[in-house]
């Protein structure tokens, strides 16, 4: 290794965390199976059972580390308008000198690991390389299932000055004193005191969104947190599509969908691409292209069983890493709630702590317990993972989970609505980040967490990529979540889903009719496709598409709320004021 601007880097992190050893991580199985036995040794993992779950491990977090920290993570520019009212900001040297301080000797007495990787396939050139130095072997592993590591990538790197630097020190796992920080004009994530994927695994949410948006805003691209899928229909033709959600709203479930019987019998397929981030550039043909730059899952356990989201449960057969589910002590096995029906009762919960599924008054697994596992598992996962060209996208997809106000679907009218659909997505809350639940916020993009710059530049970025892509995907909005009175869910979701997909892709190339509508283009409801559907009548899919004006209009006093934020350093597009206007009055 003789990139210079790597080895002083490198030099300068343990000149500062003063870890006893420095190993770098060659991406060899000799290497990752010592540091297994490590970890098994310390009980930072432990071994599940080698024929039912073969190569896979549990790990448990503190107690205190179960999520993104969201009220923790910063993006320290010069200038405070550059992180914009969304993100939390600190003088850039202000927040070194408090990182400097807490990582001062924080390795001391363990060792510090070197992990080379690439988002994205290494040697495309889209892919992005990253190091991060990290004192846990649970971050070594899990990086190694979500990206591609090794010696191979500082090959690729040669001596190019030009990468992604992470330091990550799980230090104390003070709760306190925990900080994930981004350095944008210094392309630098620095990590303290978790040990929670979202906060470690530097090359995800750090990298792969919050910085990597600030380098598609300087570069002409988008990073953005969406899941990638294809519909193959039965001539054989594969459509792809990428789709935010806030966390938790089901992702993972969208990009591995199992298509309903009829549709099944028909000869259509899904193929996963990515389920959290997409990558996109415009082509040499002018379309919208999409790379998934992860190469794993970071997935949410609960609720994930046989009907859900059998893909996942496939992904998960083997060399993966649980976090913070239910041990079943009888077979080494893990069980989280929604799994199925048959909790074991000889066994440990997340905490560690002896646990009966029959007699437990608390649930076994965490809320937001995890598992990391390599894509190239998952059953339906597209060969165009490996395609570094990516895919063609003909639809954008957002949505959130909404109990009333947002319909089944609706399509923009262009792009410039589709970024205002976009800009006024809102959500209510999950596990998935620290803090109460089920309240409502507006999440614009799925972004809100994750945009590494002032967010009303972003929305501008948004709107300046319409006017470059000469074939732009059109844009939709779903909403999966509507409750009836008694706080039933209306629409079956999972693989039914599709069906509203295939209305999608029937607009995207035209075949289709729609009812113009005050937020939209919307289904004609008998086109909607409810065939071999039980429980759900044309009056049910009505019911989905209708429009309670009343219901928008206090939508709309929230984003004006919410717009209002942008007024502190004035970077709220006169486009979507524009838009926001115009919605106003078609609403009447
Ligand atoms: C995730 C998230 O983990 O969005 O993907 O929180
Ligand atoms: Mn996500």
């Amino acid at each position: 290794m003789a990139n210079k601007a790597v080895l002083e880097w490198v030099d300068r992190q343990a000149d500062l965390l003063k870890p006893a050893e420095i190993v770098w991580i060659d991406g060899s199985e000799e290497q990752y199976e010592a540091l297994r036995k490590q970890a098994l040794s310390t009980g930072e993992l432990i071994a599940l059972n080698p024929e039912k779950l073969p190569g896979s491990y549990l790990h448990r977090s503190a107690l205190n580390d179960v999520a993104r920290v969201e009220d923790r993570t910063y993006i320290c520019t010069p200038d405070r308008k550059d992180a914009g009212p969304t993100n939390n900001w600190l003088d850039p040297d202000e927040m070194k000198a408090k990182m400097d301080a807490l990582y001062d000797g924080a390795m001391t007495g363990v060792t510090m690991y070197v992990i080379p990787y690439a988002m994205g396939l290494p040697d495309s050139p889209f892919a992005k390389i990253g190091i991060e130095v990290t004192d846990s072997i649970y971050v070594v592993l899990s990086m190694h299932i979500m990206t591609r590591v090794g010696s191979r990538i500082l090959d690729i790197l040669g001596d190019n000055p030009d990468f992604i630097k992470g330091v990550h020190a799980k230090k104390d796992l003070s709760a306190e004193d925990r900080y994930i920080v981004h350095f944008p004009q210094d392309n630098t994530i620095e990590s303290v005191n978790s040990g929670y994927g979202g906060n470690v695994l530097l090359g995800k949410k750090c990298f792969a969104l919050r910085i990597a948006s600030c380098l598609g805003r300087d570069e002409g691209w988008m990073a953005e947190h969406m899941l990638i899928l294809g519909i193959e229909n039965p001539q054989g033709e594969v459509r792809y599509l990428a789709a935010a959600f806030p966390s938790a709203c089901g992702k993972t479930n969208l990009a591995m969908l199992v298509p309903p019987e009829v549709y099944k019998k028909k000869g259509y397929k899904v193929w996963c691409v990515g389920d959290d981030i997409a990558w996109l550039r415009i082509g040499d043909d002018g379309r919208l292209w999409a790379v998934n730059p992860e190469y794993g899952f970071f997935g949410v356990a609960p609720g994930t069983n046989a009907r859900s989201n059998p893909n996942a449960l496939g992904s998960t057969s083997k060399n993966s890493i649980f976090t913070n589910v239910v041990l079943n002590l009888d077979d080494d096995t893990v069980w989280w709630e929604g799994l199925d029906k048959n909790p074991p009762e000889n066994a440990i919960d997340w905490k560690g702590n002896p646990w009966d599924g029959k007699t437990a008054g608390e649930a076994g697994a965490h809320p937001n317990s995890r598992f990391t596992a390599p894509a190239l598992n998952c059953p339906c996962i597209s060969p165009e993972l490996e395609n570094p060209r990516g895919v063609p996208i003909s639809a954008l997809i957002f949505g959130g989970r909404r109990a009333k106000t947002a319909p089944l679907v609706y399509q923009s009218f262009d792009w410039n609505h589709g970024v205002f659909v976009g800009s006024i997505m809102a959500s209510e809350t999950t596990a998935a980040q620290a803090g109460a639940v089920g309240v409502v916020r507006r999440d614009p993009m799925a972004m809100l967490p994750f945009c590494g710059y002032n967010m009303g530049d972003y929305f501008q970025h948004w709107l300046n990529m319409g006017t470059k892509i000469k074939n732009p995907p059109k844009i939709f909005n779903v909403n999966w979540f509507r409750l009836d009175d008694e706080g039933q869910f209306i629409w079956p979701g999972f693989g039914d889903n599709l069906r509203v997909l295939d209305w999608i892709m029937a607009r995207c190339f035209d075949e289709i009719g729609a009812d113009t509508t005050a937020v939209g283009f919307m289904p004609k409801p008998e086109n909607v496709n409810i065939e071999g559907l039980e429980g759900v009548s044309l009056d049910t899919v009505k019911g989905l598409l209708s429009i309670d004006k009343a219901l928008w209009k206090e939508d709309i006093a929230d984003i004006k709320n919410f717009y209002a934020k942008f007024d502190e350093f004035g970077t709220l597009p006169e486009e979507l004021r524009a838009q926001l206007a115009a919605f106003e009055q078609r609403l009447g």
